[in-house]
């Protein structure tokens, strides 16, 4: 396995493939089986293209040998970062053939997020659609390839590359060029991110082996098919819409992903009417804004089957609304990145389907809930949920000591969430205990926040919070305590903007204070200040 990640124990990993949930099969070698099977069926309809499965497979192929070409080699680190398009699949094939290792970034990233992962991966590459959203993301790559010099390549997925590589003119390969040797399916694949809770971004190593295991499970769970047609809505970047079953459940049946570059219902309507779209996903406060305008909508929905809604908890309330108003079927779906995923299934009562987030994907999922002491709460109490598996990770990529408090001695991850479990096995996710804020399905580290908060010269302390919301269940709130004359809130925002902050995590609310509240020992009490908050008041001792 790639240095600074963390294996499973010998004799887990033995038992996950004598379970025939490992199998060996890359994902290179998946995509090859799949374009023998499924040839001319339409894999991936982006824009105007419609590309088949031989479509998906050449194109890899054929950037894979170019970017070894380049001088991109197996277990090199690539940053990514594009939206949904059909060359987002295209890329990601093209690295796990070449071995290589794509880091999956989001659109909404910049320079604070896209940098440090630049050099904590020790990226040699990075790939980036010219704009998308109004966002030019050339001008990102030049200030990347200023603060990491190890960035050697960027490459321009489509448009105009300015000073860059552009897609187009990646060497095509000629017969007999140089092979590599075959990736390992005990290897990593990628590496996703965590929503995370500390100052800088954690990286998370999934291995082939392993997430292929999840996606093959999910598929099988959410009962895709040849005849799936699956609206890429969220960014497909994501963990949600990238694997739960998302774009590579649904080719792994044979389906159909119908990328969206927006999840807007003005964008996502008519691709569904257009295309006859049969699932997608979304986060809860898109899934209500779908069902409010889905009321007065001209548009044919009627192919919908099933809507996924996961991310952050969707209100019972809520998801009682959505067959009466869309017509179609919910699923939800409560995952993280670092591994486990709970899915609601089609055949259980409706109780179930309306007000748990589901049950975990394999009968070798391991999941514990335990009190402040580590020790297991009786059924139907509240605790902290902790798991392992076959496909949740042992460890964050370097990160040692993060790990140690991350993961228990035994392997399990502690996932900061407050869950209860059903008689039936299925989890409720009731809080967090993690300091986070889950706006809307997007996670923002407090810590990661604050940190660029006290680089203002007049912020003396700060404190980020969560504060409810009826549309994105919270919002962030940045409590501060100046040093001389307080800055303005606008003012904050443009500090954080300039320093390359990705906009959802800047702050929808800012309060100034003389001093924070602060607990027994004399620390910040976030629960004080949220308290404080949630009521109007000014949140002071
Ligand atoms: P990450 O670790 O960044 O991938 O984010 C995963 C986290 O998102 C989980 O640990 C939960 O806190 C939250 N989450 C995901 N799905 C749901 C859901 N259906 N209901 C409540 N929280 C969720
Ligand atoms: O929020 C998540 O990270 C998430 C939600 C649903 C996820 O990673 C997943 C499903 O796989």
């Amino acid at each position: 396995m790639l240095d600074h990640c963390t294996p499973w124990p010998a004799e887990c990993a033995e038992r996950y493939r004598a379970a025939g949930h490992w199998t060996g099969e890359t994902f290179g070698a998946l995509l090859a089986r799949l374009a023998a099977e499924h040839a001319g069926r339409v894999a991936v309809v982006s824009g105007g293209d419609r590309w088949t499965y031989r479509d998906l497979d050449e194109r890899a192929s054929r950037l894979a040998a170019g970017l070894h070409a380049l001088g991109v080699r197996p277990r090199d680190r690539v940053i990514v970062q594009l939206p949904n398009t059909a060359v987002f699949l295209e890329t990601a094939f093209a690295l796990f053939r070449l071995g290589a290792i794509p880091v999956f970034t989001l659109p909404a990233h910049r320079s604070s997020e896209i940098v440090h992962l630049a050099r904590h991966s020790e990226a040699v590459a990075y790939i980036v659609a010219a704009s998308h959203d109004g966002f030019d993301y050339r001008t990102l790559a030049r200030r990347v390839r200023e603060e990491v010099p190890g960035v050697r390549h960027v490459l321009v997925a489509d448009g105009d590359a300015a000073e860059f590589t552009p897609f187009d003119s990646v060497p095509v390969p000629v017969a007999g060029t140089p092979e590599w040797p075959e990736p390992d399916a005990s290897d990593v694949a990628l590496f996703q991110l965590s929503g995370g809770t500390t100052g800088t971004p954690k990286m998370i190593p999934r291995t082939h082996d392993d997430y292929l295991y999840s996606i093959r499970a999910s598929a099988e769970i959410c009962g895709l098919t040849p005849e799936t047609v699956f609206l890429a809505a969220l960014p497909v970047a994501h963990n949600f819409p990238m694997s739960s079953p998302g774009v590579f459940g649904v080719l792994h049946a044979g389906g159909r992903v119908v990328m969206a570059p927006h999840p807007a219902p003005g964008t996502a309507f008519p691709l569904i009417e257009a295309e006859r779209v049969t699932l997608t996903g979304l986060v809860p406060p898109l899934a209500l804004l779908w069902m409010e305008t889905a009321r007065t909508t001209r548009h044919d929905l009627s192919s919908l089957e099933v809507l996924q809604v996961g991310g952050a908890r969707f209100s019972d309330e809520a998801a009682a609304r959505v067959r009466p108003v869309l017509g179609c079927d919910l699923q939800q779906v409560y995952g993280m990145a670092e591994g486990l995923v709970c899915y609601t299934r089609a055949d259980e009562p409706e109780e179930y389907r309306l007000t748990t987030q589901g049950r975990p994907i394999s009968a070798d999922d391991e999941i514990r809930v335990v009190d402040r002491h580590g020790d297991d709460v009786p059924p139907g109490t509240p605790g902290e949920l902790l798991t392992r598996g076959p496909y949740t990770i042992r460890g964050y990529y370097r990160a040692d000591e993060h790990n140690a408090a991350a993961f228990t001695p035994d392997g399990f991850y502690r996932t900061g969430d407050v869950v209860r479990r059903t008689p039936s096995g299925h989890l409720v996710v009731e809080g967090r205990e993690k300091d986070q804020i889950n706006r809307g399905g997007e996670k923002v580290a407090a810590e990661e926040v604050e940190n660029h908060l006290l680089a203002h010269p007049a912020v003396r302390d700060a404190a980020v919070v969560a504060v409810p919301d009826a549309f994105l269940g919270e919002r962030t709130c940045a409590v501060v305590v100046p040093r001389g004359d307080a800055p303005t809130a606008a003012e904050l925002r443009a500090f954080l903007r300039g320093r390359g902050l990705a906009g959802y995590k800047i702050p929808d609310r800012v309060e100034i204070v003389a001093r924070f509240p602060v607990t027994g020992v004399g620390k910040i009490s976030k629960r004080e200040l949220r308290r404080a908050l949630a009521a109007g008041l000014a949140p002071t001792a």
